[in-house]
């Protein structure tokens, strides 16, 4: 699909180049944006067919994927301030949460006690220094989509004790398909331009990282690591072990990048997976494999882990990776319908893919409950359930529940949007004993409701379901109409 002629592929590219820049003169789009966005929409047109070959995929050797028991087994640092000392936390913090139904940034969201995804990310880290007398600073990556809003909220840290930096990744113009010029007209991302700019990927974080000087700054105050993750991951907290693990390599075999990776269940077929390729450790996602062997990369079997884009990387090694150009992440084509029906695509890179280009990389393969991403209403559910205990920031499952999975959830597109969601449960469910649970069509939920085992319920088209207050459901199928009125 990516195949083109070469010679029409010269042409194209010198021409959109012409226009690109002329255009880009005209709307004084940062120069640093510019470059970025010239360089893989350079990149983009020398593609020819995909960037993997499928007989050169090897499996990790044994030791660059290591359990966590193994890392743990190595103890904690002998001065856990000093060794936080050298850490700060990146929290990629682009997105919206569209998906979910809400308008504006995603980690505004509130998914538990009325705290959003930054709140609880802010207490977690006030929480480590003030455990361990340390220095962790939080860094925010925003995009244009989410800077402002964050900003705001952000004021009501001003007064804590947590020293938060942000900054915004890139801004690039999404491209006709056909033409593959730029749709803006202008500047502006609101009116008519709405949709013609976007953010390329969290694989943008190493550029604008370093062309912001937060990359400068926190090295110059001592910082070697970071450690990223998406804001919407509430397992992602600080592990001191894995830290340990970083801090304690010889000078001469820095581990300068750690992706934890976790077991591939059937929910998590489409994840990235960890692959050997020419001798390196690489980043294999599902958008880079050729249509024949996508039921392969699925299996279960065969890739038996997922990254959980949870990395812990070295910050000289950014800077030197960084200055000599030397990461070429693979570009992700995504496309996209406009609301008008346009045709667009969006150039994006993942932080992951990077992790060829450094030195000593490995992955951990670590327990389930460093993956709890909110990414449905679904997962709100769960994570605002008696699964779970809140405890200075930190999601745990409860001990209380005895099985070490959490349930499958099913909730059906009248809960997609998180104001639906909220409306339809007076009080959210005692979920302690559920294994399943498929709610479908005109549902609601009363106060005290408690679900056990597997529960189905399901509201044909035109009919309603009110479950009672106090109701009991333990493996049962509800379906029909039930209605509970006042009088
Ligand atoms: C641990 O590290 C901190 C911060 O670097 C330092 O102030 C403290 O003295 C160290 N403690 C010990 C016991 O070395
Ligand atoms: C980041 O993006 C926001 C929204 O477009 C903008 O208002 C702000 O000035 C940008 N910040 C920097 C440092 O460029
Ligand atoms: C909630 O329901 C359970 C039975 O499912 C009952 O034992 C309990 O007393 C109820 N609690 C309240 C506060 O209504
Ligand atoms: C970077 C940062 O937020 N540091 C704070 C961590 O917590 C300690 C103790 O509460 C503060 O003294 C630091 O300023």
């Amino acid at each position: 699909e990516s195949q083109r002629g070469t010679s029409d592929l010269k042409d194209v590219f010198i021409v959109s180049l012409l226009i690109n820049t002329i255009w880009f003169v005209l709307f004084q789009i940062s120069r640093k944006d510019f470059d970025g966005f010239k360089k893989i929409f350079h990149r983009f047109l020398q593609v020819k067919g995909p960037s993997v070959d499928w007989a050169k995929i090897n499996r990790p050797p044994e030791d660059s994927i290591q359990p966590y028991e193994k890392i743990k087994a190595k103890g904690l640092p002998d001065n856990v301030s000093a060794s936080l000392n050298k850490l700060a936390v990146v929290k990629l913090n682009g997105g919206l949460g569209t998906s979910m139904g809400c308008k504006g940034p995603k980690s505004l969201i509130s998914v538990r006690n009325e705290n959003t995804f930054l709140d609880l990310t802010v207490q977690q880290i006030e929480h480590l220094n003030k455990t361990f007398n340390a220095d962790v600073p939080l860094v925010l990556m925003n995009s244009f989509n989410t800077d402002d809003d964050t900003k705001k909220i952000l004021q009501k840290y001003k007064h804590h004790r947590v020293n938060i930096h942000t900054f915004n990744q890139s801004r690039y113009p999404r491209i006709n398909k056909e033409s593959l010029l730029p749709i803006a007209k202008n500047m502006a991302v609101s009116g008519e331009n709405a949709e013609a700019w976007y953010p390329p990927g969290h694989g943008d974080i190493y550029a604008s990282f370093s062309n912001c000087g937060l990359l400068d700054k926190l090295i110059a105050e001592g910082k070697e690591y970071i450690f990223v993750s998406n804001i919407d991951n509430l397992g992602a907290t600080v592990d001191l072990f894995i830290l340990h693990h970083l801090m304690s390599q010889p000078a001469d075999r820095r581990c300068e990048f750690i992706m934890e990776v976790t077991d591939k269940t059937r929910a998590d077929v489409k994840g990235g997976t960890l692959i050997q390729y020419d001798d390196h450790l690489r980043l294999l996602e599902i958008a880079q494999v050729p249509k024949a062997h996508v039921d392969e990369f699925k299996s279960v079997t065969k890739f038996k882990i997922f990254n959980t884009n949870n990395l812990w990387i070295s910050l000289p090694a950014i800077k030197r990776l960084h200055e000599k150009n030397a990461m070429d992440l693979e570009i992700i084509v995504n496309p996209k319908t406009l609301d008008g029906g346009l045709n667009v695509i969006q150039l994006e890179t993942a932080v992951g893919a990077a992790i060829k280009s450094f030195n000593n990389a490995m992955g951990v393969n670590v327990p389930r409950s460093r993956f709890l991403p909110v990414k449905t209403s679904s997962d709100l559910l769960l994570v605002m359930s008696n699964l779970y205990s809140l405890d200075a920031g930190s999601l745990t499952m409860s001990k209380r529940r005895e099985f070490p999975t959490t349930p499958h959830v099913k909730l059906g597109s009248s809960f997609t949007k998180v104001q639906d969601f909220l409306t339809r449960f007076e009080s959210i469910p005692d979920m302690l004993e559920l294994d399943h649970l498929t709610v479908s069509g005109d549902v609601t939920f009363g106060k005290n409701v408690s679900l056990k085992g597997t529960v189905i319920i399901i509201a044909n088209h035109g009919d309603r379901i009110d479950i009672p207050a106090g109701a009991m459901l333990e493996n049962k199928i509800v379906s029909g109409n039930l209605r509970i009125l006042d009088h």
